[in-house]
């Protein structure tokens, strides 16, 4: 059986990998900083496979290392890490971009990521095995104005994968990086703090992708043959040619 580690598994995207590897019976640790939201989804999964929930911010070290020193024996040895925790905040041009919503979207996004890699990258490396699959989007492919801090983290969640990459592949762990297009999740009520309405015309008019458009290509991308290492991908909805196709305003 193997043991999937998930970040970001209290909605969206994360929610979605986290249902579909439960239906593969895989042993899931869950990841989120709304603990009554993981626990509800815990008790959903438990139904179909053993699952652990940790709540934790990625954005504090020390909650994040203690957290994943405190697993139990039985899920110690994780085979996949899904780093898919991360968010947008504002929608502002540079001179007026609030610093809060930085520190966050880096704080968060890159910082964070860089935090719960490293002890599940010990873990790995001394198995010599596993796979990390990085959810960075197509904002890191083209830049879009009021969207740039979020668009740089997301090119330094590239970064992060190729350089995994570079140093784990001879440890026999294989690293993704997926870049997506538009999403219908909770991505756009965080980035609009909470405007329901604003958030819901990001989606108005076209076909969005599904968070479990992106939870089946994962699902393929862990499932193929041990010999193959998928390493980067971007899906977009049928209707957006690149980033700035998508109405934001
Ligand atoms: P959601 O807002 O639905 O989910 C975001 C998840 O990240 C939540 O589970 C949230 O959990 C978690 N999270 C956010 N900040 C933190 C934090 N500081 N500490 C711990 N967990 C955190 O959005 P999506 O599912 O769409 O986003 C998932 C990933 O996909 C993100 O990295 C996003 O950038 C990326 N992405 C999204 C796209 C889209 O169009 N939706 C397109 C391309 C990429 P909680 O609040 O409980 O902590
Ligand atoms: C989320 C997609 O295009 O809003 O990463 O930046 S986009």
């Amino acid at each position: 059986m193997k043991t999937a580690f998930i970040t970001g598994a209290t909605s969206g995207i994360g929610k979605a990998i986290a249902q579909n590897f439960a239906k593969q019976g895989f042993r899931l640790i869950i990841c989120g900083r709304r603990k009554e939201v993981l626990e509800n989804l815990k008790e959903e999964l438990a139904v179909s496979t053993e699952v652990c929930s940790l709540a934790f911010d990625v954005r504090k070290k020390d909650e994040v290392f203690a957290a994943i020193e405190s697993l139990p024996e039985e899920f110690k040895n994780i085979d996949i890490l899904i780093n898919n925790a991360g968010n947008a905040h504002g929608l502002d041009p540079i001179a007026e971009g609030n610093t809060d919503d930085w520190d966050a979207m880096m704080d968060g996004n890159v910082k964070g990521l860089l935090y719960v890699s490293q002890p599940i990258i010990k873990i790995m490396k001394s198995n010599k095995s596993g796979q990390i699959i990085n959810i960075s989007s197509v904002a890191a492919r083209q830049t879009y104005a009021n969207g740039v801090v979020y668009c740089a983290s997301k090119k330094a969640v590239d970064v992060l994968s190729e350089g995994m990459r570079i140093e784990l592949t001879e440890f026999g762990i294989k690293v993704c990086n997926v870049q997506p297009g538009a999403v219908a999740t909770e991505f756009s009520e965080v980035r609009f703090k909470g405007d329901v309405e604003k958030a819901a015309k990001v989606y108005e008019g076209y076909d969005a992708l599904q968070a479990e458009d992106i939870a089946d290509l994962v699902s393929y991308i862990v499932n193929a043959p041990e010999r193959v290492s998928i390493a980067d991908v971007a899906i977009f909805p049928k209707a957006q040619a690149e980033p700035r196709t998508v109405f934001r305003k």
